[in-house]
């Protein structure tokens, strides 16, 4: 019987779990956000989200990501990516999760919104984004100036889900200016997309010249 559905769209926070499916072969179905029961069970019309087969909601993409990769087959490669038995290395992930999934990542995304004009542009909040983005981008350069993944010597799903992020930061919000600050980055983000899981996903990826908000100042 399938572990249940997972309901995405294109929006970046539902790659990493959409892949996960579909890489290892998960069994678990994929809807789109049409569905009519991701329209009446997930008021937010946040993704991803996902309903077991025992009709249990999750929602919020880290412990949701972390449940899909538990039913990864291959025992080597799911240790790996969750670093099973080494409790130090699953807080790490959680503290690279989090920070890029809320103060980067809302960040960047609140930048990109005012920018395209889906939201007023305000110069004082778009100063406190970029604030935050600098900060965030600060800590992901310390760890990755020497070392090649967030967490250990291996790829973790840690990297996976906040690479992601910043592939698409650098694709559509963070232009060359930003990236010169962080020249750590960039690297990890191509090694993280380079993976088999996100490859194809990628094919295209191209770097943004300017940052999306360049037009305000
Ligand atoms: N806190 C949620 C945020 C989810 C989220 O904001 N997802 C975006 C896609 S990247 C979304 O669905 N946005 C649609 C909207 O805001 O209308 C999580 O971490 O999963």
């Amino acid at each position: 019987m399938s572990q249940g559905t997972l309901f995405v769209n294109d929006f970046p926070r539902g790659i990493v779990a959409k892949r996960l499916v579909e890489f290892y072969n998960l069994d678990v179905k994929i809807e789109s956000t049409s569905s009519p029961t991701f329209i009446k069970e997930f008021p937010l019309k946040r993704i991803p989200v996902f309903i077991t087969s025992d009709g249990v909601k999750l929602q919020e993409m880290t412990p949701l990501s972390i449940y899909l990769a538990n039913f990864i087959s291959d025992k080597k490669v799911k240790a790996q990516l969750l670093s099973e038995g080494n409790i130090l290395d699953q807080a790490l992930q959680g503290k690279w999760m989090s920070l890029s999934n809320t103060d980067f990542f809302t960040c960047a995304a609140n930048i990109f919104y005012m920018s395209v004009g889906n939201w007023q542009y305000y110069e004082e909040l778009d100063e406190k984004f970029w604030k935050e983005v600098n900060a965030a981008a600060s800590v992901f350069e310390e760890r990755l100036s020497k070392n090649n993944y967030l967490v250990n010597d291996n790829i973790t799903l840690a990297d996976l889900i906040t690479g992601v992020q910043w592939a698409f930061s650098f694709q559509h919000i963070l232009g060359e200016e930003f990236r010169s600050k962080y020249p750590s980055i960039e690297p990890w983000v191509r090694r993280v997309i380079g993976e088999p899981i996100l490859k194809e996903q990628f094919k295209d990826f191209k770097l943004l010249e300017k940052n999306c908000d360049s037009k305000f100042h």
